[in-house]
């Protein structure tokens, strides 16, 4: 192809950018991966997504010659996009497990975001952003939603204030994107924005300079980081072995027929396309019979990652099996190979549900962070304590500064537990609850007159209880190195009578980390409810939305009316 249909990409191999390549061959160009220096400084146009820590990236940048090369090609005011980290090197330093230099080009030290006021670090989720000057590739971005995932950001000041496109609110005011000359550092926002031409918008504007803006985007359309609405699908394997979507009530997902058979809704990747198109903000997909299986050995799986990350463009979160594991013929593989192979094939997020509440149970019992769990290995390879990570699937957000955070989501189901006071609690979670006495099906389950309840952690999809509370397993976690919370009550899943906003409120309180609502959504009311009872980050839902019952934008049109920031 001619050179002029070419676009020379920077990928240092530190994860996956596959929705790089995606969006980059979807507009009509090639790629030439750079092997050598001189591949940069031949370059028409670079593409720098950079993904990883930033120290290791300046490792390797350095080592093979390219840290100078990239300097050389930027400051001959050569056709560049920086993505992610590939903006954040051109800064002096980063704090991240440093101070490190970076390539030193921009001003100003990237820090990690300050968590005291209240906001939750990963900074994860749909914000706004501010354009702060003329840069033609964001024109359709203003005023749009777009998805940061990050813990680290970089201030503007006055030193660098000539470089600065665009800033976003998060506490502090920091950095969205740079501009000077020909060279333009942002993400661009996927997801649907691809779709909507928002995001493919952006790296068309920067392949195409000569292309006009697409469209003026709606004023005041986003203003603060949005609560996000995401569609789950359970998949497993049905009687015949083929993958399918599934739905539990109370996480029993046979049917009620004389076969007994798996509740079989439908297929994986058509229903996440679907979802993705409904307007979701993020689809998790929970294998949920992983926990016996060999996810590495389930390469149905593995295909559904694969499909569905070529054609949804949120993030996607997959749960199921993430442990280590030995294979029937003696082959050992860490938590971080299971969990690495899910990123390489399309996941963003990955979701620890049994292991996670085994990993609990040790530490709280020695004390002792061995470093060897499934949470603290793959933490510290694309999160670490201080959850600086680089996030597997490059995001082309609007912005970013910072690493990426890898989100070990801890996916805990929990089953409230009656006890008549709080000695017998095993909890700290145990509390009476206002709701639980007032309820009649309480009282009818209780005729010794229980007052209190813990939420009990269950692994093996709800098959067993386990000795240790909500409370304490979220904070535990936390400490561990997990980026997020799914918190599942197997008590209202499937139920449609809303979520256990008691349980949401004692683990969104608990932890500084954002915390997904799960299980029992069964009305667009259920979702205010949550968002206003709690501090809920993100409320998930699955059979609300498998059942037609209610469309995703209906949940967030209500939430917008109710004057709940969502991406619309
Ligand atoms: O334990 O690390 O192998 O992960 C297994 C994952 O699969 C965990 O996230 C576990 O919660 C999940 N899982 C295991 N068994 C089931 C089951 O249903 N038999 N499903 C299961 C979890 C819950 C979702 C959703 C809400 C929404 N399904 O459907 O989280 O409950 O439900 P709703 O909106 O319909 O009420 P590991």
């Amino acid at each position: 192809s001619s050179s002029d249909s070419v676009v020379t990409l920077l990928d240092y191999g530190a994860g996956n950018v596959r929705s790089v390549r995606n969006a980059i061959r979807f507009l009509g160009f090639d790629i030439k991966d750079v092997q050598t220096p001189e591949d940069i400084l031949n370059a028409n146009r670079l593409i720098f997504p950079g993904v990883g820590a930033f120290a290791a990236a300046m490792d390797v940048l350095n080592k093979t010659g390219m840290a100078e090369a990239l300097c050389t090609y930027i400051e001959k005011d050569r056709p560049f996009l920086g993505i992610c980290l590939g903006l954040q090197l051109l800064f002096e330093s980063s704090k991240e497990n440093g101070p490190v230099n970076g390539l030193g080009l921009i001003p100003g030290v990237v820090g990690r975001f300050d968590s005291s006021g209240g906001f939750r670090v990963p900074h994860i989720g749909w914000n706004a952003l501010q354009i702060t000057k003329d840069s033609e590739i964001l024109d359709d971005v203003g005023n749009c939603h777009v998805y940061f995932v990050h813990s680290y950001r970089a201030m503007p000041s006055e030193d660098n204030k000539e470089w600065v496109s665009s800033t976003c609110n998060y506490g502090d005011k920091f950095i969205a994107s740079i501009r000077r000359g020909k060279c333009a550092c942002s993400s661009i926002p996927s997801g649907e924005e691809w779709r909507a031409n928002v995001g493919l918008s952006v790296l068309r504007r920067f392949l195409y300079p000569e292309s006009t803006m697409l469209k003026k985007p709606t004023e005041g359309q986003a203003s603060q980081l949005a609560k996000r609405v995401i569609a789950c699908l359970d998949v497993r394997a049905n009687d015949k072995g083929d993958l399918v979507v599934t739905k539990g009530d109370q996480y029993d997902v046979r049917e009620n027929t004389k076969e007994n058979e798996v509740r079989n809704l439908g297929k994986p990747v058509e229903f996440a396309g679907q979802y993705y198109k409904d307007g979701a903000d993020e689809i998790s997909f929970l294998n949920i019979t992983g926990f016996r299986d060999f996810p590495l050995g389930d390469l149905p799986m593995l295909q559904v990652l694969r499909l569905t990350s070529e054609n949804v463009f949120v993030p996607l979160t997959v749960g199921g099996g993430i442990r280590d594991f030995t294979d029937a013929n003696g082959r050992y593989y860490s938590s971080l190979e299971v969990a690495s192979e899910y990123f390489r094939s399309g996941a963003d997020k990955i979701s620890i549900g049994s292991d996670a509440v085994y990993v609990a149970e040790e530490y709280l019992k020695t004390g002792v962070k061995t470093g060897k769990s499934s949470l603290e290995q793959i933490s510290r390879v694309y999160g670490n304590q201080l959850i600086e990570c680089f996030f597997c699937r490059q995001w082309l957000l609007v912005l970013i500064l910072v690493e990426y955070t890898l989100i070990v989501l801890d996916d805990v189901e929990f089953k409230a537990i009656r006890v008549t006071n709080p000695d017998q609690r095993l909890s700290a979670s145990a509390m009476r609850s206002p709701r639980f006495t007032m309820d009649i099906f309480w009282l009818l389950v209780c005729p010794n007159g229980e007052e209190y309840a813990w939420y009990q952690c269950t692994v093996s999809g709800g098959r067993e209880g386990r000795p240790i509370g909500a409370y304490e397993l979220a904070k535990t976690v936390e400490e561990l190195g997990a980026g997020e919370i799914l918190l599942n009550c197997i008590d209202c899943d499937g139920q449609g009578k809303g979520f256990d906003v008691d349980l949401i409120k004692l683990i969104s309180d608990a932890v500084s980390i954002p915390v997904i609502a799960s299980s029992g959504a069964g009305a667009v009311e259920h979702f205010s409810e949550v968002f206003r009872k709690t501090n809920a980050s993100a409320a998930l839902a699955a059979g609300i939305f498998h059942r037609k019952e209610v469309p995703i934008q209906s949940v967030k049109e209500h939430l917008f009316n109710e004057g709940i920031e969502v991406r619309i």
